[in-house]
């Protein structure tokens, strides 16, 4: 075994300087790295070169354990999950990877000894934010969860140069301007120059036989581009393991056209190549629903076709025949944006590797597993037949030859209804024919999972029914989970500190151990440190929300929280609808008595997504009537947080006091701020929707706030002609509300700006805001009412926390890697 660490310094206990944990070695190694890769002295170096000099002395020490795992991988060949994602969402790595290491107080007294604050170093970081929402945050908590269980994983995705938008508010509107993340370089990643492959677009195929007689297909693109690796470590906690996380970018076939240099096309050349890099450029900023964009299905087959081939070449180094392609590999693919996998595996396998194609269908449908993100009937991604057939045209004869031999079998299973062939094909028959994404990924996988119980029984009986009734064996539950690491002991070290205290290290890796603190939860003296840990969060918070909107907020006052994407369905424009309501409340009667509160919203919407960016401009709205108001005064404040990220999360769910989890029933898939938020001892009010119903399970119906239609009679009333109107005129607060909003009070007199908005609920409510509005405002009551009794309070607080244990990814992953993945744990040893 070589030793890199003779070329170095030791430390002062002859540690290497390259991978030494001392406090002693980390000072030297940042000094080292300061001077010798960021070519700057102490004296005169600026914020970015401290912290690139910190972050290349973490990634040694990470680099040093990402050897030693390789090592043991190649050793042990041991079968390996590839989780494929067209998003991720890790946040900054920085505090993560010291506090996963160990070394976050010899990190802190090695600078401070410098006169360097850790502190502004990690706030400096700038998150990569390639992904959206909820789905792109759970690969990441999978990948955190998935080094910490010790499994083999690979998370395959793309690298996009700009991540989602930045978020400004501007005259209270939402203004984006793109996220140039990698400008001052990511000192995190790894780019492999070797590991690279072809990709191909366009043009036709030939069908021909060779010379032994056998049928052979020849796909003859229009243009072929290349995809680079680039490589970041992923370190579990309290153990050696490093996974990687491996993103592709897009570049030209060859670095120039010499061909065409030759004939004097040096523009030529010189323009393909830029155009190439466009599959990589940017994340589409849609969460829910598809926009059939032509270079969004390219994107999604660029980093399948890479990640695909990348796996076939670790394949080949174990020496198995590719028959066994899926007992080395089991891929996931996270919702359908790498469904086209299904058919880029086949095409692998039998043009390149000639396999047949029963052997073929064989191999794909015991490699993949598919799970689905939404019920939303707009989000299931379609791709028009003209446009794949440009782009792929060689997937979709195979499509269509997956296609027919699978509705042969429907058709023998169901010899009399001939309408289930139609619903349940990969083709959309309805003018213009489509490719159902959502239909090639059930076809061509072993399981099919939801992310909460409500949601996968949904799925069961509504958008994958058909399927389910041909293959009920192939359903399966994951409830989603978060990643208590970051989430509690990043975001919330004062709690971390209390619960070591109180129970002992062992929770953060087995969060069931938090139910420990049921014994103290009525303790007096415990209950005031818990209080304090909240209070001081909200203090923090207040700090930031003055930076970030130079709006003082009081720490004693009720924080009320909702952050997620804006989206109708969930309705943060029902929470408007409770803060108008005390508005008027104290309008009418300025002596009232009320719980004063802190409502703090934060998330973005799709640019193109109306009235999503209408429902951000009337918070705003709200919020400028509201917080200048001298009557309410001390009683209400509204803030609106630009640009919500993971790292403006790491403030907000430790600060608040509830948690608003308010979708309308059966359209939220699980949620998963509704755990973080639980995690750190806030109180939800919520529906019965998502995760929410066993979260609400496990922490104990007394302790959750509960209002709303569930999912049953949400269908009833949509189906039985419902009519927003009668609830209007049947309740004198709701009416008064809308018609504040209509008559321009929030728009400096204007009636039109919010009548959209006004008249969708008036007339249609597709989302049945006025149907729930009497039970929700009457269960905030009741929330107003627990906050003025603090032991009570306090009480529920604790139970929250004490039984959200479920609500790790740790738990998730256990799951899949004993349901789906059928993957062990390989232990890391350090060389
Ligand atoms: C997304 O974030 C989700 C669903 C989807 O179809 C597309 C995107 Cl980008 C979310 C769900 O809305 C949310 O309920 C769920 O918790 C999350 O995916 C992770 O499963």
């Amino acid at each position: 075994m070589t030793k890199h660490n003779n070329t170095t310094k030791p430390g002062g206990n002859g540690e290497s300087i390259r991978t030494g944990m001392s406090e002693e070695a980390i000072r030297l190694a940042f000094l080292d790295n300061l001077f010798y890769v960021q070519g700057r002295f102490l004296e005169v170096a600026s914020l970015d070169d401290k912290y690139k000099a910190l972050a290349y002395t973490v990634r040694d020490r990470l680099l040093h354990r990402w050897v030693s795992t390789i090592r043991t991988y190649q050793q042990a060949n041991p079968r390996t999950v590839c989780y494929l994602s067209a998003e991720y969402l890790p946040g900054p790595f920085m505090g993560l990877n010291l506090l996963n290491m160990g070394i976050e107080e010899p990190t802190r007294k090695a600078l401070q000894s410098l006169g360097i604050d850790l502190e502004s170093l990690i706030a400096y970081e700038q998150e990569p934010g390639l992904g959206n929402g909820g789905l792109g945050r759970l690969a990441a908590c999978f990948m955190d969860s998935l080094a910490t269980l010790q499994i083999p994983a690979t998370s395959y995705g793309i690298r996009y140069e700009f991540g989602i938008f930045q978020q400004d508010i501007r005259n209270g509107e939402q203004v984006e301007t793109t996220d140039n993340w990698l400008h001052y370089g990511n000192p995190w990643e790894v780019r492999r120059p070797q590991i690279s492959y072809d990709v191909k677009i366009g043009g036709h195929t030939e069908h021909y036989t060779n010379e032994q007689g056998l049928h052979r297909v020849r796909w003859v693109p229009h243009e072929t581009f290349r995809g680079v690796a680039i490589d970041t470590p992923i370190l579990g906690h309290d153990v050696n393991t490093v996974n990687l996380m491996r993103l592709w970018r897009a570049e030209a076939a060859e670095a120039l056209d010499f061909h065409a240099f030759n004939e004097g096309d040096y523009y030529g050349a010189v323009l393909r190549e830029v155009r190439s890099e466009t599959i990589s450029k940017v994340l589409y900023p849609n969460d829910a629903p598809e926009i059939g964009k032509r270079l969004r299905l390219l994107q999604q087959h660029f980093f399948v076709t890479c990640s695909l081939q990348d796996m076939m070449r670790v394949h080949r180094t174990t020496g198995m025949p590719i028959e066994r392609f899926h007992e080395k590999f089991t891929v996931q693919l996270n919702d359908t944006h790498p469904a086209i996998a299904v058919a880029e595996l086949m095409r692998l396998l039998l043009d390149n590797h000639h396999l047949d194609w029963d052997t073929a269908w064989h191999v794909t449908r015991h490699t993949f597993a598919y799970t689905n993100h939404t019920l939303l009937p707009e989000a299931l991604e379609k791709w028009p037949i003209p446009l794949f057939q440009s782009l792929l045209p060689r997937h979709l004869e195979i499509i269509y030859e997956i296609n027919s031999r699978f509705l042969d079998e429907v058709r023998q299973r169901y010899p009399f209804d001939p309408d289930r062939a139609q619903r349940l094909s990969i083709i959309d028959e309805t003018l213009p024919r489509h490719v159902r994404m959502a239909h090639l990924a059930c076809i061509g996988s072993f399981a099919i999972n939801g992310v909460a119980e409500l949601h996968s029984q949904l799925l069961k009986e509504t958008v994958l029914r058909d399927f389910y009734e041909l293959w009920p064996e192939k359903f399966q539950n994951k409830t989603n989970g978060v990643t208590p690491r970051r989430f509690m002991l990043l975001s919330n070290p004062g709690l971390g500190s209390l619960l070591n205290e109180t129970l002992g290290h062992g929770w953060e890796t087995d969060l069931e151990q938090l139910r420990g603190l049921e014994a103290h939860a009525d303790d007096p003296a415990f209950q005031e440190r818990w209080r304090q840990v909240k209070r001081q969060r909200k203090e923090a918070l207040a700090g930031e929300v003055h930076k970030l909107c130079g709006i003082d907020i009081t720490p004693t006052s009720l924080y009320d929280v909702q952050v997620k994407r804006i989206h109708e369905y969930k309705r943060q424009h029902l929470n408007l609808l409770h803060i108008i309501t005390l508005y008027n409340r104290i309008k009418r009667n300025p002596a009232l008595d009320i719980v004063p509160r802190t409502f703090i919203f934060g998330g973005k919407s799709a640019p193109g997504y109306a009235m999503a960016k209408l429902i951000i401009r009337l918070i705003n709205a709200v919020a400028e009537m509201v917080n200048r108001d001298r009557d309410v005064a001390g009683r209400l404040k509204v803030v609106f947080l630009p640009n919500f990220s993971v790292k403006l999360g790491q403030w907000v769910y430790p600060a608040a006091d509830i948690s608003q989890q308010i979708s309308t029933a059966g359209k939220e898939a699980s949620g998963t701020g509704n755990m973080k938020f639980s995690m750190n001892g806030a109180l939800t009010i919520g529906t019965l929707d998502g995760a929410n119903v066993e979260i609400r399970e496990d922490v104990g119906a007394e302790n959750f706030f509960l209002f709303g239609l569930d999912a049953d009679a949400v269908s009833h009333t949509l189906a039985n002609g419902y009519r927003p109107w009668d609830y209007y005129n049947a309740n004198q607060e709701l009416k008064d509300v809308i018609d504040l909003i209509a008559s321009g009070f929030f728009a400096h007199g204007d009636r039109s700006l919010f009548q959209p908005l006004v008249d969708h609920l008036l007339q249609h409510d597709s989302y049945l805001l006025l149907a729930d509005y009497a039970d929700y405002i009457a269960c905030q009551d009741q929330v107003s009412a627990a906050y003025r009794d603090p032991q009570r309070w306090t009480r529920m607080s604790i139970l929250n926390v004490a039984r959200i244990g479920k609500f790790s990814s740790d738990r998730t992953i256990a799951e899949y890697c004993r349901d789906i993945w059928k993957v062990q744990p390989v232990p890391v040893k350090l060389d």
